[in-house]
């Protein structure tokens, strides 16, 4: 199977949690980061089907949609549950959550006005991300005994939310604070046991700058 997964020269969740998979799961796939120059032609050539990326080409045949590849990558590298529909299910609505997140953080990435931009941040600093941070962590504390948010094992979860988290609070993006995590004792040892594994260690160090 020949696998083609298109996305931006970033290691944003909604690309990082299928390649990272892909390469846990010893996965041979093309890797394939478009320049800003050569997107506006992927949205017309047919290359991204809505519009948005990332896409995953499979011989040839596209799957858009972020859930839908995590998915399809997850079962390929076996990080994704085959054999218990509660559990996949589970792993589903991690994903869903980390999209739901990604969303709140829109309209201040779109404000052009520098000073709403500042007041939307501050809001979400304070007020919103705690809110929705505090929905993953409860998520781990029902799955305590893991470290993991489905199941005994790494899953395309802890994928998704380990470069959610990054993002949010590495210091990406102005105005979101950098401690953001601090309240979330589960979601910070997460955070720090998934970027301690070998396998993460590697993609870290072959693909970051
Ligand atoms: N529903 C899509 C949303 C993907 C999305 O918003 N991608 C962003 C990049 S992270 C994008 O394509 N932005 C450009 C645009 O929407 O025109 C998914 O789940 O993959």
């Amino acid at each position: 199977m020949k696998l083609r997964l298109i996305y931006p020269d970033l290691p944003f969740w909604r690309a990082e949690t299928s390649r990272l998979a892909l390469f846990i799961g010893g996965i041979e796939f093309e890797d394939v980061r478009p320049s800003r120059e050569e997107i506006p032609k992927m949205r017309t050539d047919g290359t991204f089907p809505f519009g948005q990326f990332p896409v995953l080409q499979v011989d040839g045949k596209t799957i858009a949609q972020t859930g839908a590849i995590a998915r399809f990558c997850g079962k390929l590298s076996g990080l994704y549950p085959s054999d218990d529909n509660y559990a996949a299910a589970k792993v589903d609505e991690v994903i869903d959550l980390c999209t739901d997140i990604t969303i709140q953080m829109r309209p201040s990435i779109r404000e052009t006005d520098p000073k709403l931009r500042t007041e939307m941040r501050k809001e979400l600093s304070e007020t919103i991300l705690p809110r929705w941070l505090g929905f993953l962590e409860k998520l781990l504390e029902d799955n305590r005994d893991t470290g993991f948010f489905v199941g005994s094992s790494i899953s395309v979860a802890d994928l998704a939310v380990w470069r959610l988290c990054a993002w949010i609070s590495g210091g990406i993006i102005d105005g979101i604070s950098t401690n953001l995590l601090e309240g979330f004792p589960l979601l910070s040892v997460h955070q720090r046991e998934i970027s301690n594994l070998p396998k993460v260690m590697e993609w870290v160090k072959k693909t970051h700058k």
